[in-house]
C-alpha cells in the first residue's frame, strides 16, 4: 500500500472561495481576450501549486484530482523524483536536438520501453513530443515497413487531434467537425462494445474481421491500430478475447498491429501496459501521458525490423525525446517500480468497482460500470434503456467541481464519467472523492 505523500500542501480537499474564485475569475477574463476561442474551459479555475492528489488553485482553495491531467500525472504531481531529476537535467542542458547531437537519457528511456512494452523480440523506439505524434509516426512506419496503405480503427476511437489522427479519431464534435479534408485509407469497423452489442470478444472480433475482409482485403492493410481500453471514447473495455482475436488475425494477415496505449499504458489499468491482462503480443505500442510524469514525451516502440525499415532521416522532429522530458520519464518509471504503482492501480480500481456497483444499485441512471485498475468509469442512461444520458454526465462533473473535485466525463454521447486519479491518491481522499461523486449522481437521478 503507497501511503500519501507528505506535503506543505496537505491532502485535504478544502475550498475557502466559491469555485471559480475572483482570482480565477479575473484570469479567465483576460483568457478571453487572448486565448483561441477554440479551447475549450474545462473547470476554469486557474493552478498555481500540486502536490500528490491536490491541485491548489490561485484563490488558495485545494481540488481533489480524479483526473490526472487526463491521465498524465499517475504518479502524483510534484514528485520529489521527479523534481530533482527535471531540475537536474535543466541545470545540465535542456536541448541539442537528438539527431544533432544526442545525449544519454534517450538511449535510456528507449532501454525502458524496449523492457517494459509486452514480448523478449528485439525493438526499437523513437521519441516524440504528443500522442497524435506518435501514432501518426506509428502508421508511417507501418506503412512503410509494410507497403500498404490501409488502416483500420474502430468505432469510439480517439487518436489525436492532427490531421492524420482527426481521420483515425471517430467522433465528430469537437474533434473533426468542418475540419476536413481527412487522409485517406482509415477503414473503421466496430469496436467490441458489450454492454451495447452483447457479443462475445470472438464475435465481435469475426464481425470486425469480416469488414475488413470483404471492405478493404487484408492484403491491403498496413495497420489495425486499436486502444486495448478505449480512453476518450468512453472506456470501453473490449469482451475478453476480441483483442487476442485480432491480433491473431494481424499476425496471420502481415497486419501490423497497433496498440495505442497513451492512456491506457504506464500501470493505469494494474499492469504496465492494458494489453499486458490478455498477453497479447503487440508489433507497436505508443506511449505518452503516464509514461514522463508531466513532461511532454512520446514513444513509438516495435519490433526492430519494423522500426528499422524506416531509412536513416525518416523519422524525427526538434524537440522528440527533448532530454529534460527523458530524465523525468525515467524518474517515473522508478517510482512506478519502486513504489509498485500498478499494485496500487489495482487496490484503487477494486475500491472504485465495490463503491460505484453498490450506488449503480440505487440509481436507475448508471447503466454499467465497467473499466480496470484506476481506469474505471461508469455509463449514465436514461432510466430503463441504454439510451445516453448526456445531460445526467454534465450536470455530475458541474456538481463535483462546485464541491472541489475534478471529474472528466467522456464517451461518443458525453454519457460516461471516467476515474482516473494518481495512483498515489490516499485512501482518505479516494474515499472522499467518490462520496462527492456519489452525490452527485444522486442529486443528477
Ligand atoms: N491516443 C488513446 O487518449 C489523448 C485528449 C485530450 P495527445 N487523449 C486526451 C484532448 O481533448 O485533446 C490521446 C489518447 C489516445 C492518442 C491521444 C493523443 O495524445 O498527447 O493529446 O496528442
Amino acid at each position: 500500500m503507497v501511503s500519501s505523500l507528505s506535503s506543505s500542501l496537505g491532502t485535504e480537499r478544502k475550498l475557502v472561495t466559491e469555485v471559480p474564485g475572483p482570482k480565477s475569475r479575473a484570469l479567465h477574463e483576460r483568457r478571453q481576450a487572448v486565448v483561441s476561442a477554440g479551447l475549450s474551459n474545462g473547470f476554469p479555475v486557474y493552478i498555481e501549486r500540486a502536490e500528490g492528489a491536490i491541485l491548489e488553485d490561485v484563490d488558495g482553495n485545494h481540488l481533489l484530482d480524479l483526473g490526472s491531467g487526463i491521465a498524465v500525472v499517475s504518479i502524483g504531481h510534484a514528485v520529489p523524483e521527479v523534481i530533482e531529476a527535471v531540475s537536474a537535467q535543466v541545470a545540465n542542458f535542456t536541448h541539442t536536438c537528438f539527431m544533432v547531437t544526442p545525449y544519454a537519457n534517450y538511449v535510456e528511456v528507449c532501454e525502458e520501453l524496449a523492457r517494459l512494452t509486452p514480448g523478449d523480440h528485439a525493438k526499437t523506439t523513437a521519441l516524440f513530443n504528443s500522442g497524435a505524434e506518435a501514432v501518426e509516426n506509428a502508421v508511417k512506419v507501418a506503412r512503410l515497413a509494410t507497403g500498404r496503405p490501409a488502416v483500420i480503427v474502430f468505432d469510439h476511437a480517439y487518436h489525436g487531434r492532427t490531421n492524420l489522427t482527426m481521420a483515425l479519431t471517430a467522433k465528430n464534435m469537437p474533434y473533426k467537425d468542418r475540419f476536413g479534408p481527412f487522409a485517406p485509407e482509415i477503414y473503421r469497423v466496430p469496436m467490441s462494445y458489450p454492454f451495447h452489442d452483447g457479443l462475445s470478444g470472438a464475435e465481435a472480433a469475426a464481425r470486425a474481421i469480416g469488414e475488413i475482409e470483404s471492405q478493404v482485403g487484408a492484403h491491403n492493410v498496413a495497420a489495425l491500430l486499436i486502444e486495448p481500453i478505449q480512453g476518450e471514447g468512453g472506456f470501453v473495455v473490449p469482451a475478453e478475447g476480441f483483442l487476442p482475436a485480432l491480433s491473431a488475425w494481424t499476425k496471420k494477415n502481415g497486419v501490423v498491429f497497433i496498440a495505442d496505449e497513451i492512456q491506457s499504458g504506464f500501470c493505469r489499468t494494474g499492469d504496465w501496459f492494458a494489453v499486458n491482462h490478455e498477453g497479447v503480443i503487440p508489433d507497436i505500442v505508443t506511449t505518452a501521458k503516464g509514461l514522463a510524469g508531466g513532461m511532454p514525451l512520446a514513444g513509438v516502440t516495435g519490433r526492430a525490423e519494423l522500426m528499422n525499415a524506416v531509412h536513416e532521416g525518416g523519422l524525427g522532429g526538434t524537440y522528440g525525446g527533448n532530454p529534460v522530458a527523458a530524465a523525468a520519464a525515467l524518474a517515473t518509471i522508478k517510482v512506478m517500480r519502486d513504489r509498485d504503482l500498478a499494485g496500487r492501480a489495482r487496490e484503487l480500481g477494486a475500491a472504485m468497482l465495490a463503491h460505484l456497483n453498490s450506488l449503480a444499485q440505487d440509481v436507475a441512471i448508471i447503466g454499467e460500470v465497467r473499466g480496470r485498475g484506476a481506469m474505471i468509469a461508469f455509463e449514465l442512461v436514461e432510466p430503463g434503456t441504454k439510451k445516453p444520458n448526456a445531460a445526467a454526465a454534465k450536470s455530475i462533473v458541474s456538481y463535483c467541481n462546485s464541491q472541489g473535485v475534478i471529474a472528466l466525463a467522456c464517451g461518443t454521447y458525453g454519457n460516461v464519467i471516467r476515474l482516473l486519479p494518481p495512483l498515489v491518491i490516499s485512501d482518505e481522499q479516494l474515499a472522499d472523492g467518490l462520496s462527492v461523486l456519489a452525490a452527485a449522481v444522486r442529486a443528477a437521478s
